[in-house]
């Protein structure tokens, strides 16, 4: 499952946007293992063709994909540096595999700034630094270590030479993310779990008055900043959009008129963490269960096959597959796909597509 860690400044909205993403009632499971934990949710990932898929087979049981997010503690200046992040923040927030990072756009003065005053741009920045600096503290740490050692083996000495550029590219304040690394280079440090090597999506919190980020303060350095970062980027009216959740579609069109929310915050957000990690479905469906996988975009068969299990990829054979439009309009059955010729036999390095029905025959 997807782990999305929000972060951001205290008082930046974090909390609001955890509640509506979560708030959707029906959507949020309890969190695996029993154990409840305010910070924590696993939400269905919304798909309008599981629904549809759904509701067509009437199975015993529906799986839908599921995405887990976690509202972190707020980080503050100088965090990642003196006293440190916490290692509340740190087992979770490297554990995940995306970060949200609210930035607060909003201008209340019943809401205190610990800057205080607004600047979405200054404040994207600390959170980075703080990112920065807390992984450069990693770095350094483990290039001490080997730096104690008196004879370096060839792995070692790759390492440090990797850890090199990691910390000579943290010094120029840019993350990790950004260099250019091989695969096998990537999971060289995967174990560091840096932050700044994680997918960022930007969600910037703003207020109903603003109606784009023409009203936002400092707009026109927080565009630029936008498009200097390129990384996925979505407005959320946080506190709207969690008082819209207690509302019906109709009413809450009248909060929103003038404002551009076509879709509830929770779904783009999914969705876009969905894209940003590149990131599809695929769906198997039957009478007992009609479920969503997930995959990374460019997966084969034989990886879909071992998301669903081991067994299925070891003993792999071929993949029946027919494409989601197909599906439904031949009446959401195989054998009718096959009749049509839309049924498609594949083997082990069939390229997954988003939305592709599959039934894996195997042989263990
Ligand atoms: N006016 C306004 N207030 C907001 C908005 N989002 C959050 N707040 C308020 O700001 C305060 C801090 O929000 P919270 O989500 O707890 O911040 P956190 O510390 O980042 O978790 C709360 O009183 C929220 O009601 C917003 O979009 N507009
Ligand atoms: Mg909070």
């Amino acid at each position: 499952m997807l782990h999305c860690g929000i972060v951001g400044l205290p008082l930046s909205g974090k909390s609001t946007i955890f509640n509506v993403i979560t708030s959707s009632g029906a959507e949020v499971k309890p969190y695996p293992g029993g154990k409840t934990d305010p910070n924590r949710a696993v939400v269905d990932v919304p798909d309008a063709r599981f629904a549809r898929l759904a509701e067509a087979h009437k199975p015993q049981k529906i799986t839908p994909a599921q995405v887990e997010f976690v509202d972190l503690a707020g980080v503050s200046r100088g965090a990642g540096k003196g006293e440190g992040l916490g290692n509340a923040f740190l087992s979770f927030a490297a554990d995940a595999d995306a970060l949200i990072h609210v930035i607060r756009c909003f201008d209340n003065s019943a809401v205190m700034h610990p800057e205080g005053s607004v600047d979405p741009v200054r404040d994207w920045e600390i959170l980075d630094m703080e990112l920065v600096f807390r992984d450069l503290s990693v770095v350094e740490n483990r290039m001490g270590r080997l730096s104690g050692k008196k004879k370096l083996t060839p792995e070692e000495e790759a390492e440090r030479v990797l850890l090199g550029r990691c910390r000579e590219c943290l010094m120029e304040e840019l993350p990790i993310r950004s260099l250019d690394l091989k695969p096998a280079e990537r999971r060289a440090i995967r174990g560091f779990t840096f932050l700044t090597a994680k997918p960022q999506i930007i969600v910037l919190n703003l207020d109903e008055t603003q109606a784009d980020l023409e009203a936002a303060p400092n707009a026109q350095a927080l565009k630029k900043k936008i498009e200097d970062a390129s990384l996925p980027c979505i407005q959320i009216y946080g506190r709207l959009e969690m008082d819209l959740t207690e509302l019906s579609p109709e009413e809450a069109a009248e909060f929103t008129e003038g404002l551009p929310i076509t879709r509830p915050g929770r779904e783009r957000l999914i969705s876009l963490a969905y894209e940003a990690l590149g990131l599809i479905s695929f769906f198997t469906c039957g009478p007992d269960e009609v479920k969503a996988w997930t995959i990374r975009d460019g997966e084969s068969a034989v990886d879909a096959a071992g998301a669903i299990h081991t067994d299925l990829a070891r003993g792999f054979i071929r993949a029946q597959v027919v494409g989601y439009e197909d599906y439904t309009k031949y009446g959401d059955s195989y054998a009718n796909c096959r009749d049509e010729g839309v049924l498609r036999v594949e083997g082990r390095d069939y390229r997954v597509r988003d939305g592709d029905i599959i039934e894996i025959r195997f042989n263990v």
